[in-house]
């Protein structure tokens, strides 16, 4: 198997022997850690889903297969390039309610708090009346929210009527595998008073708050 197989196949299988020895290889080889994550470790849980669809995998098995992308986030993170700026705005991120996936929103995490942000986690299944209670309280500058399954876009909907009525304003950033751009522009956006943006991934988050910020 090559290299690239290899980490995918960490993940499929969810198992972690010879991962560390073989994630120092990469960094070797890939031109930045993000492009491990992106590349081979994402490719691998493409195919995790895939098999899990065709319940070819149980839930106790993809747990596995996250701990083993989490764990390569963890010893990929210090390797990340930082930026030396000072903070550049407050982020407030959080899985939606009844949502527990929490890889793709701690990436965002690491990459916002990379660039300069401080960010403010919440953490996963957040209700609408707590992520209320932590914008007014925190004062972010811009809402991140992430969601995997396809009800928690339409909870994202529901979370933008709830912030709106509660007077709030600041850009909502969202991400997930199951939004699209045009279910942001369509569906969310006109529930909120402020700025909706989708971002397809970490590093488009990452420019789109800079872009908020200039
Ligand atoms: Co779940 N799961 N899961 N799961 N799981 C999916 C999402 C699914 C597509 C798998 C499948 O069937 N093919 C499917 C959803 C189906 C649907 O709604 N249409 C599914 C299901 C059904 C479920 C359960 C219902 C299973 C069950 O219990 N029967 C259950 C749901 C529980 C719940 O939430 N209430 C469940 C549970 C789990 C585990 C706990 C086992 C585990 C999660 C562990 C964890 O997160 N701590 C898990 C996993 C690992 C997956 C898959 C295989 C991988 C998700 C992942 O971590 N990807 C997933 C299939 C898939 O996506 N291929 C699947 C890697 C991660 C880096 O990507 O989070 O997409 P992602 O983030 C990306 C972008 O989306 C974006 O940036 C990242 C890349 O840079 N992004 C943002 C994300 N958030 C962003 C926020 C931003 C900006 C960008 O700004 C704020």
């Amino acid at each position: 198997m090559t290299l690239a197989e290899r980490l995918a196949n960490y993940v499929v299988e969810g198992t972690k022997e010879g991962l560390i020895p073989d994630l120092e290889q990469a960094l070797k080889e890939y031109p930045d850690p993000l492009a491990i994550i992106n590349g081979p470790l994402m490719d691998g849980m493409a195919e995790v889903g895939r098999l899990f669809n065709d319940n070819q995998l149980i839930v106790a098995e993809v747990l596995q297969s996250a701990e083993v992308m989490k764990a390569s986030v963890a010893f990929l993170e210090p390797f990340m390039e930082k930026s030396e700026t000072s903070t550049k705005g407050k982020v407030i991120l959080a899985t939606v309610k009844g949502d527990v996936h929490d890889i793709g929103k701690n990436l965002v995490d690491i990459i916002l708090s990379n660039n300069g942000y401080k960010v403010v986690d919440l953490g996963i299944k957040v209700a609408p009346a707590d992520l209320i209670q932590a914008v007014q309280k925190e004062k972010p500058d811009v809402i991140g929210l992430s969601g995997l399954l396809v009800k928690s876009a339409q909870q994202m909907v529901v979370t933008a009527q709830d912030l709106k009525e509660a007077g709030i304003r600041q850009p909502i950033l969202v991400g997930g595998a199951a939004l699209s751009r045009k279910f942001t522009v369509n569906k969310i956006a006109p529930q909120y008073d402020g700025l909706v943006l989708y971002a397809k991934d970490a590093m488009e988050g990452l420019s789109l708050a800079n872009r908020l910020q200039d």
